[in-house]
């Protein structure tokens, strides 16, 4: 299935956690990038599990979680002729590879990470898991030698950390890693919850009317829009307007993939309601056909088996090589 991953090419990475419903802020910020970009790169996709981990998940509910996150992939249009989708903890390499980088990760970085400590003070406890979390996924990157890691906003700073933790093995111990370049998407790195646009629209936040999620039902998406929080005017106004307003727009721009002068030509001075209006028939009319490929690849779970057990054998090699050549570098094994 597909070409046998040879880095010819550059390599692409990114990953998404099974941790609830994709909703339209992964879709723009990551999943769509990852489409647009995937047939120019080796590419690699990952469920990451063993990150969701790092708070407590229902077993049951998380494979449940794993398999959706895979056919959502393929409903988005990755193409799994070409790319390669990998559930994280079916490649050992992964866990391995982490706790050789956590040797050479000093906790001050960790304890810098924002998302650790927005997380953190959510939890009553909170696990080790959570604050190694970032050393994960510069693993998940740098196993596979990957050159570019297509993310939304909020990853910036987990990307840096991962640069800083290669420069570091490299010099301790030669040239080694592949230093990653993080690519954002032009329109729709960071869409705004639609109840509260000053939060990053999130998986976990609980709030009715935060998010339309990949696969809400065509009345559910509109009702959602049309009680989008905006501000107190009542016509677009592109100079004065307030986040709520950007966020409908940016979400427009991002689906509909207009420039800017249209954007300006055809929203100034509309009406708030026309304008939710608009953004909801958009957003319904794009995630339509997705839901329906979604249908069809879940109804038939020999096909989803055969993706996955293609992803891990195709990276395996790759990632044990890395596994093979950090160890040997350190002083490890025979
Ligand atoms: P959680 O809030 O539960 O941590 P999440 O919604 O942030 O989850 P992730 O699995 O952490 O989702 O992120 C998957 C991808 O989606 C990442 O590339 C991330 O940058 C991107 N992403 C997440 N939220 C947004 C958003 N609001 N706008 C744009 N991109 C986003
Ligand atoms: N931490 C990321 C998910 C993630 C990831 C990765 C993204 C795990 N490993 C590797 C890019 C590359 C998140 O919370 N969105």
């Amino acid at each position: 299935m597909g070409f046998p991953l040879g880095h010819m090419i550059p390599r692409v990475l990114s990953g998404v956690q099974p941790s609830g419903n994709l909703h339209i802020g992964n879709y723009l910020g990551a999943l769509t990038n990852w489409v647009r970009i995937q047939h120019d790169y080796e590419s690699i996709f990952c469920i990451v599990d063993l990150h969701a981990v790092t708070v407590f998940q229902k077993p049951d509910e998380l494979r449940v979680s794993i398999r959706d996150l895979a056919a959502l992939f393929l409903a988005s249009g990755i193409d799994p002729k070409h790319s390669r989708i990998v559930v994280q903890s079916s490649v050992p390499a992964h866990a391995e590879l982490a706790w050789l980088l956590t040797c050479v990760t000093p906790m001050g970085w960790l304890e810098r990470m924002t998302q650790f400590k927005a997380k953190a003070a959510l939890q009553e406890s909170i696990g080790d898991g959570l604050f190694q979390y970032p050393v994960l996924m510069a693993a998940d990157i740098l196993l596979y030698q990957a050159a570019i890691v297509p993310v939304g906003e909020d990853q910036l700073q987990h990307l840096e950390l991962t640069r800083d933790i290669a420069q570091r093995f490299n010099a301790l111990y030669g040239e080694t890693f592949v230093m990653p370049a993080t690519k954002l998407p032009a329109v729709g790195a960071r869409i705004m919850g639609l109840d509260d646009p000053s939060a990053k629209m999130s998986k976990s936040a609980t709030g009715a009317g935060h998010m339309v999620a990949l696969l809400d039902p065509p009345e559910r998406i509109k009702k959602t829009i049309m009680r989008a929080t905006t501000d107190s005017g009542s016509g677009v106004d592109f100079e004065t307007m307030g986040p709520g307003v950007a966020n409908l727009l940016n979400i427009f721009q991002a689906f509909a993939d207009w420039s800017n002068d249209q954007m300006r030509a055809h929203f100034a001075g509309m009406r708030y309601g026309d304008l939710k209006k608009q953004v909801a028939e958009m957003v319904v009319s794009k995630l339509e056909p997705l839901q329906a490929r979604y249908r069809e690849i879940t109804s038939d779970s020999g096909y989803l088996d055969g993706v996955l057990r293609a992803g891990a054998e195709a990276v395996t090699p790759v990632a044990d090589s890395t596994v093979r050549l950090v160890k040997q570098r350190m002083g490890l094994g025979a």
